[in-house]
């Protein structure tokens, strides 16, 4: 054997690097063992590349719904789409954990090759982008699930470095992609287990490889799925929301961590709408006392748990009727809570005239509880979480 000479057997291929020189301590292995391979690598990089797509895809469009420029528009139905593409974004998150790692595994010996001034420039760039690529996969990884998680080590703000960071991931991917096409293409036309080296010892096979990467995207997706899939519950072992709450839906903040407990229960409440230079108020029984409607809908938030409400109380189309003249414009949601920055949203015209856009006043047969957002709330279809305020104190047509 010859540990320093490491053979690349029959993965040589058209890689440009021959037989380098490795900076890996002795006795660590020096060797491309089979199943270390371009074989695996390809695969692995293949589903990570997807991933990678599906996630900048889904974020972007979580990204337009709650910053929405002018050209953008977004449907009120189906009104799961949203739960299903964050739902999506945060689950296919999670499963590239085990790809990273096996993709990692694959080939890390090159990161300890030597550089050398024969292969020059060209593949020092190359090596610079892998591991601009590397930072921002795991840098994505690691910021989505201590969001999912409600876990804040950090000063700054972790949607705006997520997506700023997104461009750099999936434009990593597509530059790491189009320099290593022609050697992905020649791996994928050969058998994954061809025949090897004699040279080299016979370890782990690469089929096996590959079936542990595959299961362990599938197992660590199954455990976190069940979060937005109901009859899947039972499996969200790493989800941090069970799916339980008060009338049987989770809540990220409290109506004492909002400080509204006074505010939300006083006798003077009343609900002010601004609509056509008009102001109306309303008291919660004169809320009760318009037309009630029923509406299914989902609370998705954007961390990735979802779960299924019966909400009932007053369409908002008859309450702006009922207020004023509707201008057809975007209408202003404002909560009593003034602290914290989920205290108002911005609902879109499409929204706005949907049948199905309520404010609540009952969820699941029940009063809506405090925490839920007592004496009402605005639930509107296929939105974030984060936009169907709580505590309503104001609610205003805007330009
Ligand atoms: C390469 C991988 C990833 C890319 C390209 C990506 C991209 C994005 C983008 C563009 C957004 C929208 C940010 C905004 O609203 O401004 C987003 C949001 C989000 N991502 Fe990712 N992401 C990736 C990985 C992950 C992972 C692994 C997780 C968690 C396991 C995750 C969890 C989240 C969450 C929770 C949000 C919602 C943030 C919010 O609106 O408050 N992401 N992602
Ligand atoms: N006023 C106010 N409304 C709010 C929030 C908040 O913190 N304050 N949280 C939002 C988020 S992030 C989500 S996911 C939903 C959750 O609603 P729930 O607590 O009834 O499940 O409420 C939204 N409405
Ligand atoms: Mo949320």
């Amino acid at each position: 054997m010859s540990p320093s000479r490491p053979t690349e057997a029959a993965d040589a291929g058209p890689d440009p690097i021959e037989r380098p020189e490795l900076l890996l301590p002795e006795g660590l292995s020096r060797r491309w063992s089979p199943g270390r391979s371009t074989a695996v690598a390809a695969r692995t990089g293949l589903a990570l590349g997807a991933g990678v797509t599906i996630l900048f895809v889904t974020g972007l469009i979580s990204h337009l719904i709650q910053h929405p420029p002018d050209w953008f528009w977004w449907p009120a139905h189906p009104v799961w789409l949203y739960r299903l593409t964050q739902g999506t974004h945060v689950t296919v998150g999670v499963m590239m954990i085990p790809l990273l790692l096996v993709k990692l595994w694959s080939v890390y010996p090159r990161f300890f090759i030597k550089p050398s001034l024969r292969r020059g420039l060209p593949e020092a760039l190359e090596r610079l982008s892998v591991a601009v690529l590397i930072g921002a996969v795991l840098f994505q990884i690691v910021t989505g699930l201590f969001n999912t998680a409600q876990y804040y080590p950090w000063k700054f703000f972790f949607t705006t470095t997520h997506h700023a960071m997104a461009y750099v991931a999936f434009g990593a991917v597509a530059v790491h992609l189009a320099v290593k096409l022609p050697v992905v293409r020649q791996a994928l036309s050969r058998p994954v287990d061809e025949p090897i080296d004699e040279e080299v010892p016979h370890g782990i096979s690469r089929r096996t490889v590959l079936a542990a990467a595959g299961l362990g995207a599938v197992v660590t997706g199954i455990a976190v799925v069940g979060q937005s899939v109901p009859f899947l519950r039972w499996t969200s072992l790493l989800a941090p929301r069970s799916g339980e709450g008060p009338q049987g839906i989770p809540i990220n903040r409290t109506a004492a961590a909002a400080a509204v407990t006074e505010t939300a229960r006083s006798p003077q409440y009343a609900l002010t709408v601004k609509v056509g230079g008009r102001e109306s108020v309303f008291s919660r029984a004169e809320l009760e006392a318009l037309p009630q409607y029923d509406s299914a809908l989902p609370i998705a938030c954007v961390e990735g748990w979802s779960a299924q409400g019966r909400w009932s109380g007053v369409r908002l189309r008859d309450l702006l009727a009922r207020a004023g003249e509707y201008g057809g414009g975007d209408v202003r949601f404002v909560s009593l809570e003034t602290t914290g920055i989920y205290g108002s949203s911005v609902l879109p015209h499409t929204h706005v005239v949907d049948a199905a856009t309520l404010i609540a006043l009952r969820l699941n047969g029940e009063d809506l509880s405090l925490d839920h957002g007592y004496p009402c709330r605005l639930i509107a279809p296929n939105r974030p979480g984060v936009l169907q305020t709580k505590w309503l104190k104001t609610i205003e047509e805007i330009a």
